[in-house]
């Protein structure tokens, strides 16, 4: 039977949350002995452990049919893959930073700059289009220090909590774009593989549903269900149980992390009673 391969980091910021969306997935892995790759014990599934830096490559080549890496690195490695699913971890910013005394005037600023960088052709494009001449400084790694050595007058890096900047004397002038961990696939797909792919898809999505949300159920008396359901999102709308007790029903639905409190708040003031809160683990649209 044939399978599917997805290359993952090996070692990194997005290593252990590769591995968990595909437990999440109901794919067992087991990498104890750190091995560059292993297969998944119930699912068609070959897993590769790279660095995220070769993955576009080996994606766009075939050695590897899908992969997990931060769209910063789809982005500067520009090769040609498809861009599948958005995944929601690894969330960060690419972003202009400046030594911390210096006043930031707009993107002017940066005219005839040097500009530090593990990121040269993302940077390249985005000053090409805004028409704006700088030099830019590739780096591999250890940007943060290059204004402070004297190597640059900026840098542009990823920044999360921007602790990194404040820490080297920098503050971030212009965030340039948004990056998260991202799915990417090879476009020359065999049926079989594809058929591996959408079932992956059809899971991570399913996870992916349930993350941010919880399902609630509670009491209030018949009379006032009509306002509860109102404040109800739900899936398609909240499912309505009548209680033994005569008068009284059982409302469930899904409500979201975000206004998860202010809806409790309604709930009570309407007249909710014993109202449970579970997580989701999974949602099946
Ligand atoms: O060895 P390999 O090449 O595989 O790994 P790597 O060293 O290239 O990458 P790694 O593991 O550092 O990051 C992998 C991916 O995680 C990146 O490509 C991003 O998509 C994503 N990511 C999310 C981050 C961060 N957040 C992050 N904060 N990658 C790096 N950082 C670094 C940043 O470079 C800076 O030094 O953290 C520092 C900034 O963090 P704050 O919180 O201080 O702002
Ligand atoms: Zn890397």
């Amino acid at each position: 039977m044939e399978k599917i391969k997805i290359a993952i980091q090996k070692s990194g910021r997005l290593s252990e949350k590769s591995l968990e969306l595909l437990t999440e997935c109901g794919i067992k892995v087991s990498n104890g002995n750190r091995k560059l790759r292993t297969e998944a014990r119930n699912f068609p599934m070959e897993i590769l452990f790279l660095r995220d830096d070769d993955i576009p490559q080996y994606v766009e080549q075939g050695v590897a049919d899908i992969g997990i890496l931060g769209e910063n690195e789809v982005w500067e490695k520009d090769k040609e893959v498809d861009m599948i699913e958005k995944l929601g971890f690894g969330n960060c910013r690419l972003s202009l930073a400046i030594p911390k005394d210096e006043e930031y005037t707009g993107l002017d600023y940066f005219n005839g700059k040097r500009i530090a960088t593990s990121y040269p052709k993302i940077l390249h494009k985005y000053f090409q289009v805004k028409g704006i001449e700088v030099k830019i400084e590739e780096l591999g790694g250890s940007v943060e220090i290059a204004t402070g050595i004297g190597l640059a007058d900026a840098i542009f890096d990823i920044v999360s909590t921007g602790s990194t900047l404040l820490m080297n004397g920098l503050k971030e002038a212009e965030a340039i774009i948004k990056s998260e961990a991202v799915l990417i696939g090879n476009k020359n797909l065999s049926p079989a593989k594809t058929e591996l792919l959408d079932r992956l898809l059809f899971r991570i999505k399913a996870y992916k549903n349930g993350q941010g949300k919880k399902y609630v159920l509670l009491n209030a008396r018949n009379e006032v269900i009509p306002d509860i359901v109102k404040l109800l999102p739900g899936m398609r709308s909240p499912s309505i149980l009548p209680l033994n007790d005569e008068g009284w029903s059982s409302v469930h639905s899904v409500i979201s992390d975000d206004d998860f409190w202010d809806i409790i708040d309604e709930l009570k003031r309407h007249g909710a009673e014993g109202i449970l809160v579970v997580p989701i683990e999974k949602m099946i649209l």
